[in-house]
């Protein structure tokens, strides 16, 4: 026996046993498990990941690859060889492929392996394995079934979906279609429109609108492997022919207008994106060529995508977003349970912020000065659920739960009950300094109090308290109901387990929480006060705000900096920067503080934000830069992006140098989520590696010669240089 035959006879057998006594399945399951076994070197792992069991002639194969039975290479190659062994297997009647009632059935391909090259079987494969099998393909649909998980769904003939079950195709959000034949299956299943709109917007469905949209044949309303096994036998019984549904005619086209309609809508709707237009090309070719030639175009569109760099900072994006969540020496299980947030001031930011947590079911009270203000509170939270139901977005009686959650109280007694306070008053320190010395001295020994501070010093804060351990910042960006990036700020004594709270709430809000370190402004508008500073250099050399806006705008931010600095408020600006004397500073003088006072940058007519040209803006511009002395110079939109986006880069370093951030990505992340940071471009960080760390560098070099102050280059730019690494691969050891 040669040494390989005996070490896979021992394999074997050890298989064999595993499966007998672990599993209590039979023999004849065994013997499937040893046919896989065989057919591969590296098949113990590729087993574990699909499990079989024989039910009275009906396999069933349970997908087991956790977290989220995302389908990587081995999870794959493990399908199709069980597809082909079912083939030859006159005792399996039909297969039925779910998961045990811990996992999801499949959140899709494993976006880990799109970096590489593709490897092992694919949906093709799976396509043309079932189509030879000849037997009915019934998919038990538990948790949820997205992308790759979903197309592989649709090849198969059957689905079955649990009552809680939530399907679809959200590869857009990943600069990606359904490559794996979902362009084709979908619209045959559901019809052209509701397919665009499933993939477009990534927005999964319920198993009940799944069953009325023909996505699904049946609902399991609890035993979804019994209802898979019914149907199964059903099929088998009825011997009707089996159609898959690629195999189902071609669906119509809405209009005839309908594809040149949508590419109009999706030029303004989608600026900047490709995989939308890409997306409707695919739904053309569904509707108007032979699956063959359909299939093959799909896989032409998706692999133009996967191998472009939008896809890849989308993806970036995707993991950059979780691995922000997780902080080395913060253990999950140390969080403290929330249930009673206070606030501290109903002003737009606290109600913005009141509203985040009603939603999630938390109860909240809010403390405001006097009781003309509670009512006014009150008043225009009653106002915003009254439009949500209006508007549809919400049922009246949902809209009174969340109410009936909701107080406000003029007595700070009132918050002593809280689990959490977050104080949300103005900017000033002395009032936050005040107002955290209060909740400390009225509040239970176990409220972590928050401060929602943009930017002042967390530690003075925190140490005008007796519990500066349980003092965190709780850093919302506005609108807080809407705006999910949430900067949780780490203050010098902030323990781990009120940290590891901040986190679990922030991901009980849906909200995506960075962890920063304490400086002025934090990671985001510490960035963003350099990004204004060469805002206004570009201002003083003549170029205007509609021709920086249109630049950055073209770049791929859904706002420029002068709209940005308007909607902000200027005066907000003037405050960050005590002791300068800036052009900003001018703006504000003259009472021109954005859109609060209908003048910025830009000039606004009553009712309507939209920013028109200002002269009165343009003579302060001009007067400013003669009292500086500062000459016109032609700058190109292409310089303008160069040098704004150099400047958060350039601070971005500076703030990893520090420790404020702990990973590159944790920034991006900042950048895409709270400013508007293109996501197809990954983040300044991200960026930066795009274009080259030395280009970076030797622009940054241009600029510093100009203002050596202005532009300090931080020492890791050069270390990554010299290094040879990427900068979003940076982490603090
Ligand atoms: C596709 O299918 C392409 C095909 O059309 C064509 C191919 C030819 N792959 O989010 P969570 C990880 S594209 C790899 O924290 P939740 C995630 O990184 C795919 N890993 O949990 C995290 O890891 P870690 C289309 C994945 O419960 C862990 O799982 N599918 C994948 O809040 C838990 O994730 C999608 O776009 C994956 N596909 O949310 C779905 N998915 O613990 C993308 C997750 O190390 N996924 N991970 O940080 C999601 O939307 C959410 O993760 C999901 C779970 C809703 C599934």
């Amino acid at each position: 026996m040669s040494p390989f035959v005996a070490i896979e006879t021992l394999i074997n057998a050890q298989l064999y046993n595993m499966f007998y006594e672990k599993n209590q399945r039979s023999v004849h399951d065994c013997a499937i498990a040893v046919i896989i076994f065989n057919y591969g070197r590296f098949m113990l792992q590729k087993v574990r990941q699909c499990q079989v069991k024989n039910m009275g002639g009906i396999a069933v194969v349970y997908l087991d690859h956790p977290p989220v039975n995302a389908l990587s290479r081995s999870i794959r190659d493990d399908i199709f060889t069980l597809l082909t062994a079912f083939k030859d297997d006159h005792a399996v009647k039909a297969v039925v492929f779910t998961t045990t009632p811990d996992l999801p059935f499949s959140a899709g391909a494993d976006i880990k392996e799109f970096s590489g090259p593709m490897q092992g079987k694919f949906f093709l494969d799976f396509y043309h394995a079932i189509k030879d099998l000849n037997k009915p393909v019934i998919s038990g649909i538990r948790k949820y079934a997205l992308g790759g998980g979903l197309e592989f769904a649709m090849i198969g003939h059957y689905r079955v979906a649990h009552q809680d079950a939530r399907l679809g195709l959200p590869e857009v959000k990943l600069g990606l279609i359904p490559g794996g034949t979902g362009t084709i299956s979908l619209p045959r299943l559901v019809g052209i429109e509701k397919s665009l709109d499933m993939i477009v917007t990534s927005k999964p469905v319920s198993a009940a609108d799944a069953l009325t949209l023909g996505l699904v044949d049946v609902v399991a309303e609890d035993d979804l492997e019994a209802t898979c096994i019914a149907l199964a036998n059903k099929v088998i019984k009825e011997a009707k022919p089996l159609v898959m549904p690629l195999h189902r005619d071609r669906p119509s086209i809405p209009s005839p207008d309908y594809f040149e309609q949508k590419r109009a809508l999706f030029l303004d709707r989608y600026h900047g994106f490709k995989a939308p237009e890409r997306l409707l090309n695919c739904l053309e070719a569904c509707a108007t060529l032979p699956l063959d030639q359909a299939l093959s175009f799909e896989t032409e569109q998706f692999i133009a995508l996967i191998t472009g760099n939008d896809s890849a900072g989308m993806r970036y994006a995707f993991f950059s977003e979780r691995l922000a969540a997780h902080i080395p020496d913060v253990r999950k299980e140390d969080a403290r349970t929330v249930q009673h947030v206070g606030i501290v001031g109903g002003g737009l930011m606290g109600s913005g912020i009141a509203m985040a947590f009603i939603n999630r079911g938390f109860t909240v009270t809010c403390l405001e000065v006097s009781q003309d203000r509670a009512d006014a509170c009150i008043k225009l939270m009653q106002k915003q659920y009254e439009k949500s139901v209006s508007q549809n977005k919400m049922k009246d009686t949902e809209a009174q739960d969340r109410l009936s959650r909701f107080k406000v109280t003029v007595q700070i007694e009132d918050l002593s009950v809280c689990d959490l306070v977050i104080e949300a008053v103005f900017e000033k320190l002395d009032l936050k300094l005040e107002i955290m010395q209060k909740l400390d001295a009225i509040c239970g020994e176990k409220t972590i109090l928050a401060s929602n501070t943009s930017g002042l010093d967390l530690n003075q804060i925190a140490a005008v308290t007796g519990r500066p351990d349980r003092v965190l910042g709780l850093h919302f960006f506005s609108p807080a109901n809407v705006m999910r990036l949430l900067e949780v700020v780490r203050g010098k004594s902030t323990s781990s387990a009120t940290l590891a709270t901040g986190l679990q709430v922030a991901k009980q809000l849906k909200k995506v929480p960075v962890v920063v370190g304490v400086c002025p402004g934090f990671v985001g508008n510490r960035m963003i006060f350099k990004y204004f500073e060469q805002l206004e250099w570009l201002l003083l050399r003549g170029c205007s705000p509609k021709q920086i806006d249109h630049a950055i705008k073209t770049f791929g931010f859904p706002m420029g900096p002068c709209e940005m600095a308007d909607m902000a408020g200027l005066d907000i600006w003037v405050y960050s920067t005590p002791g300068q004397q800036t052009l900003v500073h001018d703006f504000v003088a003259s009472g021109r503080l954005g859109q609060k006072s209908r003048s910025g940058f830009y000039d606004y007519k009553e009712g309507s934000n939209r920013p028109h040209p200002s002269e009165k803006a343009q003579i302060l511009i001009d007067q400013s830069a003669e009292k500086q002395n500062i000459r016109p110079m032609k700058i190109d939109d292409a310089a303008i992006v160069q040098r704004l986006l150099c400047a958060l880069i350039c601070e971005g370093l500076h703030i990893l140098d520090e420790g404020i951030a702990q990973r590159a990505s944790d920034i991006d992340v900042i950048y895409v989520h709270g400013y508007g940071f293109p996501i197809y471009r990954g983040g300044p960080m991200f960026y930066a590696d795009q274009v080259g760390l030395d280009t970076i560098r030797s622009q940054l070099q241009d600029y510093k010669s100009e203002a050596p102050k202005q532009w300090l280059i931080s020492p890791l730019l050069d270390t990554l240089i010299a290094e040879k690494k990427k900068l979003s691969g940076y982490k603090r050891a």
